[in-house]
């Protein structure tokens, strides 16, 4: 036992200390989670840290609860015990409060289950497929831009481009900045399941199957995820790499991969004329 602990201290010190094992994006002494790059990864963030306070509180009660029954009602200090076995408002009092406490955290948690879910009105959408051991990615409004994006072997991880052994890829998915994207994600073998810590989102990629899901990246920049779902012999060799551009910047790379960017919608005025079709009268 007492070997096993100091196994289980020195690992938790070889993972504090030594930055390659924890995540690539992190840093020295870095605390909790990636830095959110979308409005759904904030809100998880906020109620990460909700919950924080709320089981940092209840450990704190039980732990004080205990301590206090173990040094006022030891055997030496009351050697008489009490044969009180029912006490009305005690019983009351503690089956209503976690009944609060539960009330509390599910509300906030369906509420923000359901804007992960999806967004009304996508403006653009990107379909994710999982392969053993690549993804596929499409880009159906865009002319069906579509590649495959392959990790980069070591021997070609290029450190000053900014390469990330077991992260860099060999063809980036590249979304635009402040735009609402649909994703739908799917797999054509086995399942796996498309994760990007940053953006808030992990779905799982289940063939014959779409599952949705979406994203509004709100900064430029390369974000990083991995293969959330055991998918065989090459299930960690298969990154994902998200380059997040302007969109100047993203329109450009559309037509540079023989795509072309959709015509702008027809803003409809809901309850009232169209002012498209009112100029054409
Ligand atoms: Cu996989």
């Amino acid at each position: 036992m007492r070997r096993f602990l100091t196994l289980a201290c020195l690992a938790a010190l070889a993972v504090i200390l030594c930055p390659d094992l924890a995540a690539a994006t992190s840093q020295n002494w870095q605390m909790g989670m990636q830095e959110a790059a979308t409005p759904v990864a904030e809100h998880l963030h906020k109620f990460h840290n909700f919950l924080l306070v709320i089981i940092t509180g209840i450990v704190i009660f039980v732990f004080s609860l205990l301590l206090f029954v173990m040094a006022r009602f030891n055997s030496r200090a009351n050697p008489t015990p009490s044969q009180t076995t029912h006490n009305v408002l005690l019983e009351i009092v503690w089956t209503v409060v976690p009944v609060i406490i539960l009330i509390t955290i599910a509300v906030p948690s369906f509420k923000l289950l359901y804007y992960m879910d999806r967004t009304e009105n996508p403006e653009m959408t990107l379909k994710v497929t999982g392969y053993q051991w690549y993804w596929g990615y499409e880009y159906p409004d865009h002319g069906g831009v579509s590649f495959t994006s392959n990790m980069l072997p070591d021997a070609d991880i290029n450190a000053v481009k900014g390469q990330l052994r077991s992260l860099s890829v060999d063809n980036p998915l590249v979304l635009p900045v402040g735009t609402d994207i649909q994703v739908l994600v799917t797999a054509a073998d086995v399942l796996h399941s498309f994760a990007v810590p940053s953006f808030g989102i992990k779905t799982d990629a289940v063939p014959g199957r779409t599952n949705e899901t979406w994203i509004r990246i709100e900064k430029e920049g390369t974000y990083y995820g991995q293969c959330s779902e055991l998918c065989g012999t090459n299930h960690a060799f298969m990154p994902i790499e998200v380059h997040a551009v302007s969109k100047e910047a993203f329109a450009e790379w559309v037509v540079a991969q023989g795509g072309t960017m959709p015509a702008a919608p027809t803003p409809v005025v809901l309850g009232g004329e169209n002012p498209a079709e009112a100029k054409t009268e």
